[in-house]
């Protein structure tokens, strides 16, 4: 599962850096919500593909994604399930082309707040761990969450 793979690789960052990877308009005290596309820059991160010159995070230069599928073009500029890279630019694609959402536990209180409603309802408003990562699903809808992917059971 990709989101799984995601969360793996943040996790691998985690324990070699003992810092999460952060996006740079991180607020102090709280945790960070970003994505998986070339803009947000996390993947460029775990993919150890920071140009020289720049104030790298990942500054051994290593490959987390190692074991991530490359994404597959179904159609010009469509790409599915896996690692695209295009130029300098590198993001990661659910099996429909969408982007994951991720949330970094950037205040590292071991608490993220759930993003499922329905799974706060039942469970309370937290999950433990470093980071959770979903997709919207072959809907493409994120609020639907039956058909979700998630990296958390
Ligand atoms: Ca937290
Ligand atoms: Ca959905």
């Amino acid at each position: 599962m990709l989101g799984a793979g995601i969360a793996r690789a943040i996790h691998q960052f985690y324990s070699d850096y003992s810092r999460l990877p952060l996006m740079t308009d991180f607020v102090i005290g709280e945790d960070q919500d970003t994505d998986t596309s070339a803009a947000a820059g996390l993947i460029l991160v775990l993919s150890g593909r920071e140009p020289p010159g720049t104030a790298r995070q990942n500054t051994r230069n290593i490959n987390y994604l190692e074991s991530m599928p490359a994404a597959s073009r179904s159609a010009p500029g469509h790409w599915t399930g896996g690692v695209v890279v295009e130029g300098g630019d590198v993001s990661l694609v659910d099996s429909w082309g969408h982007a994951f959402r991720v949330r970094l536990d950037a205040n590292y209180n071991g608490e993220i707040d759930n993003p499922c409603p329905e799974e706060v309802r039942n469970n309370g408003p937290f999950l433990y761990g470093r980071c959770l990562v979903w997709s919207a699903g072959k809907d493409g809808w994120e609020w639907t969450w039956r058909n979700n992917t998630k990296s958390w059971p």
